[in-house]
């Protein structure tokens, strides 16, 4: 991975730059003050990671993210102080210095294709009508229109009619579909994924107390070591519920966050507070129900500005972007 370090004013600065000359999808490592002797060169320094292309995209690990519980519990009161409902566009501005500490702190990690010399495969788990299947099926299409190989669907559910919103996205999109009724299924599904592939798993929305199908995803999820897990979570859902519902989760080790549902609310403290505070990576954002427009990756920047600042117009300037688009 090519890192650069880009010295200016600000990290919106240093991201339109990275942007330019890295791309948009340039993942921003860390930011912080620059140190006194190198002052000269800008107030702050941002180190950017240029994404990787095509069939070699392989992230290196996760670096875990440094024990800062000072600063935690510094941005933590802002975004609750800027989560309230009193809150509003005549609120503090943050110092920038918390910003970029706030932006440093939170990880996220939107690649997909892990490995060479093997299938990568994804979970999808969350509660019920979080938005799962759509963000496989959003996922999907956003391979497809990098260029990237169609990935393969597994539908892991029993219900009647368990799987067929899947199944006819996936002929649509023309990806491989498997129902898999049972977890000997879904691992036959996996085992016969060539190296290179991307399978992408859905489960039914797990409610609380559902005993059989939690034991069912622990089972799955304990037999695809190498899987990635992705809880999705509404951010329509109250900042208690949301925490609550990270909570009920962790038995199944979600090894990344994924939050849907971003145009039903104005509030996003509560999504950078859970994903520090459980110290998992955001994978993806969604906001909608175009598919693929209403997916993107989750950067640390976004997710900063988002929950400092409520009611920010991104989500307009992301609809009239697509509304150009296709216009
Ligand atoms: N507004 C909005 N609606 C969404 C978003 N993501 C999904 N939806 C809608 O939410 C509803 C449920 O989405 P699904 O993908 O079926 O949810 P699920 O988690 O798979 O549901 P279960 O499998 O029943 O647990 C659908 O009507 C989706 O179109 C989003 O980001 N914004
Ligand atoms: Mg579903």
């Amino acid at each position: 991975m090519r890192l650069k370090t880009y010295y200016s004013g600000s990290v919106d600065e240093a991201l339109t730059r990275a942007s330019g000359e890295l791309g948009p999808d340039a993942m921003l490592v860390y930011a912080r003050d620059t140190a006194p002797d190198s002052r000269h060169l800008g107030r702050t320094e941002v180190v950017f990671a240029e994404p990787p292309t095509g069939e070699s995209q392989v992230l290196d690990a996760p670096v875990p993210a440094p024990d800062l519980a000072p600063v935690r519990a510094e941005v933590a009161g802002i975004v609750r102080m800027l989560s309230s409902p009193a809150a509003g566009s005549g609120g503090r501005e943050p110092e920038p210095a918390t910003r970029a500490r706030m932006i440093r702190e939170i990880r996220t990690d939107a690649s997909l294709r892990r490995g060479q010399g093997r299938a990568s495969v994804a979970i999808f788990i969350g509660p019920p009508g979080c938005g799962k299947t759509i963000s496989i099926v959003k996922l999907a299409a956003r391979q497809i229109t990098q260029r990237q190989p169609p990935p393969a669907f597994v539908a892991f559910d029993n219900r009647v009619g368990g799987g067929e919103p899947l199944r006819s996205y996936a002929a649509a999109l023309e990806c491989a579909f498997e129902h898999a009724p049972t977890l000997e299924d879904v691992l036959a599904a996996v085992r016969a994924a060539s190296p290179g592939d991307l399978v992408l798993v859905d489960t039914p929305g797990l409610a609380e107390g559902d005993e059989t199908l939690a034991a069912a995803l622990e089972e799955l999820i304990s037999r695809c070591r190498m899987a990635e897990i992705h809880l999705a979570l509404s951010a329509g859902m109250k900042a208690a519920d949301l925490s609550a519902a990270v909570e009920r989760f962790q038995r199944f080790r979600p090894t990344k966050l994924l939050f849907t549902r971003l145009d039903e609310t104005g509030t996003y403290g509560p999504l950078w507070s859970e994903a520090v505070r459980w110290n998992i990576p955001v994978s993806f954002l969604t906001f909608g129900q175009q598919i693929p427009e209403d997916i993107e990756p989750a950067t640390a920047v976004r997710l900063t500005d988002l929950a400092l600042r409520p009611g920010s117009d991104w989500l307009r300037a992301r609809r009239r972007k697509a509304m150009g688009a296709s216009a």
